[in-house]
Order: C-alpha cells, then sequence, then structure tokens
C-alpha cells in the first residue's frame, strides 16, 4: 500500500522531473492531480488490473460511439458545473435572470435565422403529433425588453431524436435562430418534443444499467439566449406533466425552468395563430444578466458540430 505522499512522489518522478522540453503549466499541474487521484482510488478500492484495462477499453469505446458529452451529462457532472458557476455568481453578487442549466451534447451550431418569428418543423410529423407554439420575451432584470437578442432554440422529434445526430430527418429540422423582434419578442411555431432516452445498447447507458439508473429525459426544449452587453444563457425548459420531469437522468429540471403547454382549441384563439386545429402553447420569458467584468464568461468553448 502507498500512502499519499508516496503517491504524489511517484507521479511527480514520473510526469514532472522527466519533463525535458517546454511545460504547459496548468495541464501540467492538472494531469498530475488526476492521476495521483487515480492512483489513490486504486489504493483505496484495491482496483484489480483487469478493472483498470476493462475501464480503459471502456473510454476507448465511449469515444469511439462519441458518447463522451452524454456520458458527462449522464453521471451530473455537466450539472456540477452550473451549481459551480451559480456560486460563482452569487459570490460575484450576481442575482436575478433565468437561472441556466446544461447544454447538453447535442447542439449544433448553424441553423437558419430569422427575426421575430420562426417555424422549426419541416412538416414531417405535423399529423403525428401537437403543434406547439412557443412565445416569450427577452427582457433585462429591470424589465427593459431587449430588440434583436438572439436565441438559439433546438429540441427533439416525436421519436426524441434530434437532427443531425439522427440523419432520417432533415438538416436544421428543430433547430432555428430567432431574433427578438421591437417588443422584445420570438415565436416559435413547432412540433411537441419527446423525451429523450440515452441508446440502449450504448456505452452511457451500459454503466447506468450498473448503477441501476435510467437514461430518460423528460420532454424539453434548449436555448442560447444572448445579447451585446449581456451574459450568455444557457437553459431549457422542461415540461410539466411528463413523467421524467423531476426524475431526469442530466439533471436539467430546475425551479424556474418548467414550462406549462396548455391547449389552444377556441377556434377565435386557433385563427390568430393561422391554424385551424387545436394546439399546444408555451409562454417561455427570459431575463438576461449585464455582463460584468471580474467574473468568469458563461461563454464555453468547446467542439461543437456545425453544419
Ligand atoms: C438530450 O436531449 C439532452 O438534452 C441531454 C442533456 C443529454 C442527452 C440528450
Ligand atoms: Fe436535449
Amino acid at each position: 500500500m502507498m500512502n499519499r505522499q508516496q503517491i504524489d512522489t511517484l507521479v511527480k518522478k514520473m510526469n514532472v522531473d522527466t519533463a525535458t522540453n517546454p511545460v504547459d503549466a496548468r495541464i501540467q499541474q492538472i494531469v498530475v492531480r488526476l492521476v495521483g487521484d487515480l492512483f489513490q482510488a486504486i489504493e483505496d478500492l484495491d482496483i484489480s488490473q483487469t478493472e483498470l484495462w476493462k475501464g480503459l477499453e471502456y473510454f476507448t469505446d465511449a469515444g469511439q460511439a462519441n458518447e463522451l458529452g452524454l456520458l458527462a451529462a449522464g453521471l451530473g457532472l455537466e450539472h456540477y458545473l452550473d451549481l459551480r458557476a451559480d456560486e460563482a455568481d452569487a459570490k460575484a453578487g450576481i442575482t436575478g435572470g433565468t437561472p441556466r442549466t446544461i447544454e447538453g451534447p447535442l447542439y449544433v451550431a448553424g441553423a437558419p435565422e430569422s427575426v421575430g418569428f420562426t417555424r422549426m418543423d419541416d412538416g414531417s410529423e405535423t399529423d403525428k403529433i401537437p403543434t406547439l407554439f412557443i412565445e416569450g420575451t427577452v427582457k433585462d432584470t429591470q424589465g427593459n425588453i431587449i430588440e434583436g437578442a438572439k436565441v438559439e432554440i433546438w429540441h427533439a422529434n416525436s421519436l426524441g431524436n434530434y437532427s443531425f445526430f439522427d440523419k432520417s430527418q432533415s438538416d436544421f429540422n428543430l433547430r432555428r435562430t430567432v431574433l427578438t423582434d421591437t417588443e422584445g419578442q420570438y415565436v416559435a411555431q413547432t412540433t411537441m418534443p419527446v423525451g429523450y432516452g440515452c441508446p440502449p445498447q450504448g456505452t452511457t447507458q451500459f454503466v447506468l444499467d450498473k448503477l441501476g439508473r435510467h437514461g430518460n429525459r423528460p420532454s424539453h426544449v434548449h436555448y442560447f439566449v444572448s445579447a451585446p452587453g449581456y451574459r450568455k444563457l444557457t437553459t431549457q425548459f422542461n415540461i410539466e406533466g411528463d413523467k421524467y420531469l423531476w426524475d431526469d437522468f442530466a439533471f436539467a429540471t430546475r425551479d424556474g425552468l418548467v414550462a406549462t403547454a396548455t391547449d389552444v382549441d377556441d377556434s377565435t384563439e386557433m385563427s390568430k395563430f393561422n391554424l385551424d386545429k387545436p394546439f399546444k402553447h408555451i409562454t417561455f420569458n427570459f431575463e438576461l444578466v449585464k455582463e460584468v467584468d471580474q467574473v468568469p464568461s458563461t461563454e464555453v468553448d468547446g467542439r461543437r458540430v456545425s453544419a
């Protein structure tokens, strides 16, 4: 058995003292810490060689399946980062604004852009699932409307699948960017999303099964909301009534991010929306916080798909 000091000495001897070329100090710090923590876990849990190699094979498989982002969501790593960001905001005295929640692994950049109104669905499921109108405003924390705010929206189809990742859907189906109009408003006509479930034979569900956990998310709609001079907001609403609303495998549902879909079946209301069949309606407003110095940016870099 090695104690932590012996572990740290060994890790340093192998990964720090051996450096002969310029060092990235930050990466070195993180690698040394993570390797030390791993050695410590091997000691504490008496992890066998077979278990260790199985673990590495698992990451190979998860990476090849492009499921590491999904795994990060499922193990709560992404939600944990939100909790840390909330704490940093509170410490900096930032209050108000729509709560943040995880981006998830399924955003695609480059969606079609319009002002005020957008139709998000390609019409292929119109007869299969209810139409959904989403309406809302973007305001600052003082209640002033923000015109020209960029509202990026993406969600799943009737099978819980997202275009681009699901090649059976048309390009950018259920993905749009709307700029708020002179009233600070955005309107999106789309179809009711159905909750996501991890691929049952996939690498993420494999681990969830070992943990006795399900891999389901409630019906939800993702957003990036941004405007010059304001902090970028990454969030979602999750829809009331879904059995997974407060049992989300990715922990994204939060107070303030629950939306109620109401039924619109009154003919004068229907005609206001140029529709001749009943539909669902959700109002979801946003409040953006002014950009401030000395606080970590809410802009998160990462390798995102751009189609
Ligand atoms: C999703 O749709 C999602 O939002 C997350 C966080 C993970 C998997 C699928
Ligand atoms: Fe999602």
